[in-house]
């Protein structure tokens, strides 16, 4: 046995243990350290990251086990133009991901891994996406020199012993190399090989830049093996509505990052609503597979939630408030001398003083943010009250209504109705959203999101959407299609809907649709619903409002949509799928033929 591997590993894994060999070996690391995912490692990582300054503890009566991270001043988001998709063929990355040759990429992260972990330990994170015991999950292996990212991936996946059990004497796991190596955005390169099953992800210390299982793992490399297996892996929130008469529907919801989908999966039914309880399955990932009944079932393929920090408080999503009260980790958010936390849009009265996400003291006369727009919190889902008692269940859950979604001030409806499946697949592939805080960039800049997967498609999208219309052929009891915009405005610049919990009234109508029981009426760009089928009571919106400024599908305003729409659907090429372009087509018709 190698001086690198000391300890005894605890598994007979020949290819787990040669690859660890060959990476320890690469990254130098001074030693090798397997996680179980007990109780015990938490203590002694805790304690060990709080020594050396990763972490710091946070006030223990307060808020009993929670952790607080700062990441470096230029690393809080994900880098999208940083990550690749390393195909042997550029094609088959398509024109959304940034490409490199595998070749090329391996040199160029493996330059920079050389050596990075010099007086650093390797920690061997085996973790399961998926419920254990299912045969629909995936198992990875992280090997990270970072202990706040351990101390995250414990709470985002189940970690640990379960998953090299689990994995047994197979060399199917994806095989996660994490390296923080300095930590410079000029050497920092986030790579997928979907040939290899290998993600390489270096010199960062960030959220999906490093919890490999998340976008890494559940969603590119996912994809890639869903298009190969027959199933979709999606960037989807998955609830559960339950009506007052005890039926339980479920809804799966694909919003770009920072655009509701957290809110959406724990909101908390308005006082008009009281009867209906809202159960969670998930507020990210899902896994969708055809049932042997011909629907459409979703597994959160995680184990805890990396929300969203600032305008989450008790009146916008108290689920989240109480979810996070224990065990929780909060990245880039205030600290208040107290040990306790704060970010923009919670509860109360600004601090008075604070140190800031950059280790600043911070006032509310500084003149800036206390916490960054993208702070975030990592919490287990299990202490969410709203936890759905079918989560855990390895089939999932029956999806009865699909809803695509995005941030647009103009142009798209609080909520319509695809005209059926292959509509509603157009309607997913034409999304767009204002950009956010979620990746570094600009923030507000309306682009395509086709899904809510570009940043996370790991293969062409032409041949997503193709996949799409084909799952659409193999489902018989296909779940509905809806869009939907909680965000759009007057002309002050006010959102015209109040959204959060009051965005169950609009789940309703959906839900009502998907039973045939909810009235619509059709307009050009689909089913919109019929007058007062949707239940204002106690909104304050009218319903002249709802009818003449939410719901309006202004003709010029979805003209210019097409045009948009067209150029992206050119840059798709050849791989456009027939049917999508002769939505498009029909789309346009529709609308000159002033209906
Ligand atoms: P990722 O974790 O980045 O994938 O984001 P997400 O889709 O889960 O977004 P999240 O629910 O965390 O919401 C992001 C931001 O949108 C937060 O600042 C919320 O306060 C805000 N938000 C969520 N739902 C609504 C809504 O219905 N209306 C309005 N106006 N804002 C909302
Ligand atoms: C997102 O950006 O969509 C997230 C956060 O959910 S991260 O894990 O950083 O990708
Ligand atoms: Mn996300």
């Amino acid at each position: 046995m190698l001086k690198i591997m000391p300890q005894k590993p605890p598994t007979k894994n020949t290819h787990l243990i040669s690859w660890i060999e060959e990476i320890a070996r690469l990254c130098g690391a001074e030693a090798v350290q397997w996680c179980d995912g007990s109780e015990a490692e938490r203590k002694r990582l805790t304690e060990l990251a709080v020594e050396c300054g990763e972490v710091e503890a946070l006030d223990p009566q307060k808020l009993p086990g929670c952790l607080y991270g700062r990441s470096a001043a230029h690393d809080v988001a994900r880098v999208e133009h940083l990550t690749y998709i390393c195909t042997r063929d550029k094609k088959d990355a398509g024109p959304t991901n940034h490409w490199m040759d595998p070749r090329e990429a391996y040199e160029k992260a493996g330059g920079i891994l050389k050596g990075s972990m010099r007086g650093r330990t390797l920690y061997v994170v085996p973790f399961v996406m998926g419920i254990p015991g299912s045969s629909f999950n995936k198992i990875g292996v992280e090997l990270t020199d970072s202990v706040y990212v351990v101390l995250n991936m414990r709470i985002m996946a189940r970690m640990g012993s379960v998953a090299l059990k689990e994995l047994g004497d197979s060399p199917n796991f994806t095989r996660g190399v994490h390296s923080k190596a300095d930590l410079d955005p000029a050497r920092r390169m986030i790579c997928h090989f979907p040939e290899d099953n290998t993600i390489w992800s270096v010199g960062s210390n960030y959220g999906g830049n490093v919890l490999l299982g998340k976008k890494c793992l559940a969603l590119r490399i996912a994809s890639w093996l869903g298009r190969k297996e027959g199933w979709l892996a999606e960037h989807m929130m998955i609830v559960g509505i339950e009506n007052p008469e005890g039926e339980i529907a479920y809804v799966a919801g694909a919003f770009p990052s920072q655009c509701g989908k957290t809110n959406l999966a724990m909101l908390t039914p308005p006082p008009s609503m009281a009867g209906y309880r809202v159960w969670t399955v998930g507020d990210d990932i899902a896994w969708l597979r055809v049932g042997d009944d011909g629907r459409l079932w979703a597994v959160n393929p995680e184990a805890g939630f990396f929300g969203v920090a600032p305008g989450t408080n008790s009146k916008t999503n108290p689920n989240a408030m109480a979810t996070i009260r224990r065990n929780t980790i909060f990245t880039n958010v205030l600290k208040r001398p107290d040990g306790t936390v704060w970010w923009e849009g919670m509860d109360g009265e600004p601090p008075t003083e604070g140190i800031d996400w950059l280790g600043k003291k911070w006032t509310p006369d500084s003149g800036t943010k206390g916490a960054h727009p993208n702070s975030r919190f990592t919490a287990p889902a299990s202490q969410c009250p709203s936890i759905s008692p079918e989560w855990e269940n390895p089939q999932g859950v029956p999806i009865s209504a699909i809803v695509f979604g995005g941030r647009r001030a103009t142009t798209e409806p609080l909520v319509y109705q695809s005209f059926n499946w292959r509509h509603g697949v157009y309607l997913g592939a034409t999304m767009s959203s204002e950009t956010t805080s979620a990746a570094t960039g600009k923030v507000g800049v309306v682009r395509r999101d086709p899904m809510a997967m570009l940043p996370f498609c790991g293969y062409h999208v032409g041949d997503y959407f193709g996949h799409w219309l084909a799952m659409g052929k193999k489902i018989k009891h296909p779940p509905l299609i809806f869009h939907v915009n909680w965000f759009r405005m007057d002309s002050h610049g006010k959102f015209l809907w109040p959204g959060f919990g009051e965005n169950l009234r609009v789940l309703r109508w959906v839900i009502e649709r998907a039973k045939g029981t909810a009235g619509a009426v059709e307009s050009a760009i689909g089913y919109l619903p019929a007058a007062r089928s949707i239940d204002l009571g106690g909104t304050g919106v009218s319903e002249e409002t709802l009818e003449r400024e939410l719901l309006r599908v202004d003709k010029k305003e979805w003209v210019d949509e097409v045009i948009s729409q067209s150029e992206f659907l050119r840059s798709v090429g050849e791989a456009l799928p027939a049917e999508i372009l002769e939505e498009h087509h029909a789309l346009l018709r529709r609308l000159e033929g002033g209906k």
